[in-house]
């Protein structure tokens, strides 16, 4: 029994509501987002991500980042704080778990997975962080490969959880073809999140693409209404992580923060191909949210 409802600028806008400022705020109100991304190769998901949430108004951002590569980010997301890892040079790795768990100290989300890669030693990080860390959590890529590869052995969660796998991450999960899951997104969704049911804590299982479908496990999923295939480009999920988890830092509610992430970064997408067509960057994206939330929403 699935009941579906499709995403508004109305029903939106009163979940972002949240998100005028106070004349007086300051930082710390809009809530720390910790980010655990990138890899040798892959510092762009991570600084994809760092920008997403920054431009979704989160106060603060901090990237956990294998030391090696620490000053690309220094460089290229300045407005972002980084804690090199002393023990990962090319990717993160298992050693580096305590300084990662004191990082999640105060944290209002923590993005785990945008190209972070599958080497064994991160795979066991990735395990450690879904069962101990307390904080609402987006899993994606490869965290959320990891999970898939390792299904029979997937531990209980210690807070509340976001998946937001594509159509060929989600086959990984479920062994069904991605052409399979496009055929039958809805049953395919319902599936996924499925193999997260039976926790203590929130679960949000969404399917990405065209019409993302996001549901809460009770058989009501969300369709939704923005983007435009312009979006089909490198690094676009990346930044739909940083979005959502600024939303939940500055207080919007874990399955709000969904929803509303995905119309918002479907609507700052829609922004970009009416002025320029498709073509338009991730970062273009990500730099497009302020004037989509003002104008949108
Ligand atoms: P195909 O191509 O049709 O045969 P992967 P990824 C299949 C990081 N990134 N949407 C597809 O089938 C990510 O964060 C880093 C998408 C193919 O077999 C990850 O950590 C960037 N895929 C890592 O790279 C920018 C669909 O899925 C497979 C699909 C790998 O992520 C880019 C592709 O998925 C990227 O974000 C659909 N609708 N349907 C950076 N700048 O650092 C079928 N597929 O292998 O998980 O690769 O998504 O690129
Ligand atoms: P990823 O594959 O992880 O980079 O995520 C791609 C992002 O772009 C997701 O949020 C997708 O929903 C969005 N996207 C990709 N293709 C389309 C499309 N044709 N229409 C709407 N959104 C899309
Ligand atoms: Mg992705």
């Amino acid at each position: 029994d699935i009941r579906t409802e499709l995403t508004t600028r109305e029903s939106c806008r009163k979940i972002t509501c949240n998100l005028n400022r106070k004349k007086a705020s300051h930082k710390g109100i809009h809530g720390h987002l910790l980010i655990i991304a990138g890899s040798s190769g892959k510092t762009g998901a991570a600084v994809l991500a760092a920008k997403g949430g920054l431009r979704a108004g989160a106060g603060l951002v901090t990237l956990c980042v294998p030391h090696k590569l620490n000053s690309i980010f220094e460089a290229t997301v300045v407005e972002a704080m980084t804690i090199p890892l002393p023990n990962s040079t090319d990717y993160i790795l298992h050693d580096d778990i305590d300084l990662i768990i004191d990082a999640v100290q105060g944290k209002k989300a923590v993005v785990l997975g945008p190209g972070l890669g599958t080497d064994p030693s991160t795979a066991k990080l990735v395990m450690q962080l879904y069962s101990s860390v307390p904080c609402p959590m987006i899993i994606d890529a490869d965290a959320f490969n990891i999970l898939a590869a390792n299904k029979e052995e997937i531990p209980l969660p210690a807070g509340p959880r976001i998946f937001t796998p594509h159509p060929g991450e989600l086959s990984r999960l479920i062994g069904k073809t991605a052409d399979d899951i496009q055929n039958n997104r809805l049953e395919a969704t319902a599936e996924g999140c499925d193999v997260f049911s039976g926790s203590d804590h929130e679960t949000i299982f969404m399917l990405k693409g065209a019409g993302t479908l996001i549901t809460s496990g009770d058989g009501k999923t969300v369709i939704n209404t923005s983007g435009n295939p312009g979006m089909a480009t490198g690094g676009m999920g990346d930044v739909l992580t940083g979005i959502i988890g600024a939303l939940i830092c500055q207080g919007v509610s874990v399955r709000n923060s969904a929803i509303a992430g995905v119309f918002l970064h479907g609507c700052a997408g829609d922004c970009l191909y009416e002025k320029k067509g498709a073509g338009y960057t991730a970062s273009e994206l990500a730099d497009a949210v302020p004037v989509t939330i003002k104008k949108f929403l």
